[in-house]
């Protein structure tokens, strides 16, 4: 059949009878899931004969497992019969890139409880921000007929160890908490729960006020709660292990406690209690800002750390990984670790709203790595953001991390055939954030493509550098948000004229003059530096000290400024916009050179969206010297490739 990139990762290729023959698949259990696994290992599974066990007193385990290989025999063992599936899903894995599945001996725990996606898919099926055509979700058909993709998706998921899924867009249609939609959710989390899945909805807060006819929200009103307690208890008839709401609140236009003079923690209280006896969890955004604010930078930290000790404990506040907005590089939310007495977790983003959408190829395992690796200095040194929100440093009494999805209708699911490469990423980090980048983009292109040494090396390397180049074309040096103002594709760093918000006018970010460029975040600027724990607040103040891949996010620094490399910063500046061109330039002809190795479709695919993405870094680059060179009045240095 045509190789449409459909089946993501999981090229599994059926065993043969005499091989079927060879080795046997026990179970010591017959529930769904473990059914499930065993099915997977009988279809798949080339290697010696495998028992699985559910092991009760292995609580340790959570959801991991352990498998050990002796005597030509493996046991799988797990505190739960999910667990036995993800470690069915790992020796597939195992056996996929190459390892000796003969002496294994692996202990799997995973790095946090619940390992979520977030759908900002609509009900009438356009996806915010979605660059992989509609959503998968056919809300018309539902319950009644159940595409085949509702399966796949949960077992690509299953497959890396998510466990939950948000349906439908945080900024959240009212209609979804019908009984008509709580019956189409029930059928998808039917299908889900087979896969070790959790079904999680966005809830809007104005909803007993939209369906329930109530003549407010206010949370602290007792009709309200009631509202929501009856609302609950409808969605856990049909959906017993329905895992609870995702809330933006207060954010962009969205209904909110504060519209009653009320705080985020009233608000979040509210729905916790009506979770409390089912077991519901409450994600609670803190993507908050107010667009005359001076520094949007700084809001969510100003807004939640008061509320500190307020929250119940079935609340986790949900930060995004950086400050503004997904950028190509933020550093990391000042807020992760500010919180001693609050329950927090990671949102990154998988599709790429700020990163070419579908058209460019970015691998963000890096872009996750570097937020999760950032150390808060909240305990001390090691405080990572990982370690923040995994429970290690404070207890949690449930950990959470969650990705916007980048998953439509297309039929290799996201667009672009290296975006699967984020969402699976983002999967394998959810249940391991030690593993590094590196290592899971190899047994991605592994499993996805060929094991061939020689096209797993230059596509890895490929895409270890895709990032970076892609902060070098649009914005190197710690700017930040000069993206058109509608859509976020292209530059537009001197504002969109009509756009009006003044938070929203590219200039307010760069701050380009005949002096300088860069936001000045200092202590004589928006002191969004001392949102910071030492030693950063102090590093980052100062220009000397402050990394350069941030420098123009936290100073406005003048163009004759001495970079470390001895070049100017107008020269850097030009360096770095082309040498993101130069690089992905690069990657066209690496990936023109592995045509023997890919099939004539994928090949033609990523191809042609190599050439959008050339063109788009040149149109990056030209623009955004061309509109600064305005300001610094210097001309772009004559080694470099120059603008047309
Ligand atoms: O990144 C911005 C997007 C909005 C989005 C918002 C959010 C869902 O531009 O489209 O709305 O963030 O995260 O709430």
């Amino acid at each position: 059949y045509a190789e449409d990139g459909s089946r993501l990762w999981l090229r599994y290729t059926a065993v043969d009878d005499h091989t079927a023959r060879q080795r046997t698949i026990n179970l010591q259990h017959s529930d769904a899931i473990t059914q499930l696994a065993k099915k997977e290992l009988d279809s798949y599974w080339r290697g010696p004969s495998v028992s699985m066990h559910v092991d009760r007193k292995a609580a340790h385990l959570k959801e991991g497992y352990q498998i050990k290989a002796e005597k030509g025999r493996i046991e799988i063992c797990a505190a739960a019969p999910v667990g036995l599936l993800y470690g069915a899903y790992h020796l597939l894995r195992l056996q996929h890139t190459g390892a000796d599945v003969h002496s294994l001996n692996v202990e799997e725990i995973p790095s946090y409880d619940i390992r979520m996606l977030n759908h900002w898919d609509n009900l009438d099926r356009t996806v915010e921000r979605g660059y992989a055509g509609y959503s998968l979700w056919r809300w018309n058909e539902l319950p009644g007929k159940l595409s085949p993709r509702y399966e796949q998706y949960a077992r690509a998921n299953a497959s890396i160890g998510i466990n939950a899924t948000v349906l439908n867009n945080v900024n959240a249609s009212p209609e979804i908490l019908t009984l008509d939609y709580i019956l189409k959710v029930k059928a998808l989390a039917d299908i889900f729960r087979k896969y070790g899945i959790r079904v999680y909805l966005s809830a809007n807060f104005s909803s007993p006020k939209v369906l329930g006819g109530l003549v407010d929200a206010d949370p602290m009103r007792k009709e309200v709660k009631d509202w929501w307690k009856n609302k609950v208890n409808e969605i856990y008839r049909h959906i017993p292990d329905f895992g609870g709401f995702l809330v933006k609140a207060n954010s962009e236009g969205q209904p909110g406690p504060q519209d009653y003079g009320r705080t985020h923690a009233d608000g979040a209280n509210m729905l916790a209690d009506a979770l409390r006896p089912h077991g519901g969890t409450v994600m609670w955004r803190a993507f908050v800002y107010n667009p005359t604010q001076e520094d949007r930078a700084k809001q969510a930290f100003q807004e939640f750390v008061p509320l500190d000790g307020d929250f119940r404990d079935n609340v986790i506040i949900q930060i995004k990984n950086g400050p503004i907005d997904f950028q190509p590089r933020e550093p990391f939310t000042p807020l992760f670790g500010a919180m001693r007495r609050t329950p927090q977790m990671v949102e990154f983003q998988i599709t790429q709203e700020y990163l070419g959408f579908s058209n460019h190829l970015v691998y963000l395992a890096p872009l996750f790595k570097e937020t999760l690796d950032a150390d808060t200095y909240c305990s001390g040194a090691g405080s990572t953001v990982a370690r923040v929100t995994d429970g290690s440093i404070w207890r949690q009494k449930k950990t959470a991390i969650a990705a916007v999805a980048n998953i439509g209708e297309d039929r290799n699911w996201t667009g672009h055939d290296f975006a699967q490469a984020n969402w699976y990423a983002y999967g394998r980090l959810a249940w391991n954030h030690q593993l590094s980048a590196s290592a899971i983009a190899e047994e991605w292109i592994m499993q996805t493509f060929t094991d061939s040494s020689g096209f797993v090396k230059p596509v890895r390397q490929m895409m270890m550098d895709s990032r970076e180049a892609a902060v070098n074309y649009m914005m190197p040096l710690g700017l930040h948000h000069i993206f058109a103002f509608n859509h976020h594709y292209g530059p537009e760093p001197w504002g969109d004229i009509q756009g009006g918000r003044p938070d929203w006018m590219p200039w307010y970010y760069h701050n380009a003059d005949t002096a300088g460029i860069g936001f000045d975040r200092t202590t004589n600027g928006s002191n969004a530096v001392s949102q910071y724990n030492e030693p950063l607040r102090s590093v980052f103040n100062d220009r000397q000290t402050c990394p350069e891949n941030l420098l123009l996010w936290f100073h406005h620094v003048p163009w004759d400024h001495q970079m470390k490399n001895g070049r100017t910063l107008w020269a850097e500046l030009c360096n770095r916009y082309d040498l993101g061109v130069q690089t992905v330039r690069e990657f066209q002809k690496v990936w023109d050179r592995l045509e023997p190795f890919v099939d004539k479709s994928r090949f033609e695919h990523v191809q042609s969206k190599l050439k959008i993405q050339t063109k788009d870094a040149v149109w990056w680059r030209d623009a955004c010297l061309l509109y600064f060179q305005t300001f610094s009045q210097l001309p772009i240095p004559y080694e470099l490739e120059r603008p047309i």
